[in-house]
């Protein structure tokens, strides 16, 4: 008797859960017009005379956006690892900064802190709004990178937190920052954003390069070369 697994792959909302049902039978996997109803994996087996399929419904893959969708894909890659071998690494980012003498971070509208303070200090704004007082972990984007390429060597299915391990506030990165620019940095008044984690510090999996001072340093040096509008 032959056996085998059958992933059923692709976008969502394609009907593969659809495919799956038809081809069992039976109404197994959840259907619908929404996409991403299906979130785990659903096994569903055919048993015929001569041989057994070993179908597996998956959600379709997406580019993730917030917490649950990026779950999704890490189980995603697991599931595709266990039926199809597929190695893979899943990084998780916490907060990419700095820049190379080439790259760096300018996004439209600008919501990232670095380049807003950057803003401030070229004049280009006149204050920056302060949203409480918690922490975050930023890491140099050369780290990523390195860290990236030195991860295909061995492919082993973990995943890794992308991130230094120490906490800085909005308030003592303008501090820094200050020191560094020589330029005063104004912030407005302090408003609570609802819904904004207080503290997001990870546990490393990698030694870094780069500290706090060199992103910030890296960041100026591109942003006062003229930022995106130069390259
Ligand atoms: N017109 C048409 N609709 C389909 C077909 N297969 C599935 N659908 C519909 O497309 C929607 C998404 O199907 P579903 O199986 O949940 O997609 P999945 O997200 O890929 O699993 C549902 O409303 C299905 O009824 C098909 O062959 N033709
Ligand atoms: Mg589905």
């Amino acid at each position: 008797m032959k056996s085998g697994y059958v992933s059923i792959i692709g976008k969502p909302n394609t009907g593969k859960s659809t495919l799956l049902n038809r081809l069992l039978g039976t109404k197994l996997s959840i259907t619908g017009p929404k996409p991403q109803i299906t979130r785990n994996r659903i096994l569903g087996i055919l048993t015929e005379d001569d041989c057994q399929c070993y179908f597996l419904d998956t959600p379709g893959i997406i580019k993730p956006g917030y917490e649950l969708q990026k779950l999704m894909v890490e189980n995603i890659l697991k599931w595709y690892h266990s039926a199809h071998n597929l190695k893979y690494a899943i990084f998780r980012y916490f907060n990419v900064a700095g820049a190379t003498e080439k790259n760096g971070e300018c996004h439209d509208p600008e919501t990232h802190l670095i380049p807003l303070i950057m803003q401030v200090a070229l004049g280009q704004k006149e204050h920056l709004d302060v949203f409480g007082s918690g922490t975050r972990d930023y890491i140099h984007v050369s780290d990523v990178a390195d860290i990236h390429i030195s991860v295909m060597d061995y492919l082993n299915c973990e995943t890794y937190n992308l991130g230094r391990g120490y906490g800085i506030s909005v308030k003592e990165m303008v501090k820094i920052a200050e020191e560094l620019t020589g330029k005063k940095i104004p912030i407005s008044k302090e408003h609570q954003r609802k819904g904004d984690p207080i503290n997001l510090i990870s546990q490393p999996d990698f030694k870094t390069k780069h500290g706090i001072i060199s992103i910030i340093e890296s960041a100026w040096e591109w942003h006062k070369g003229g930022g995106y509008g130069k390259n």
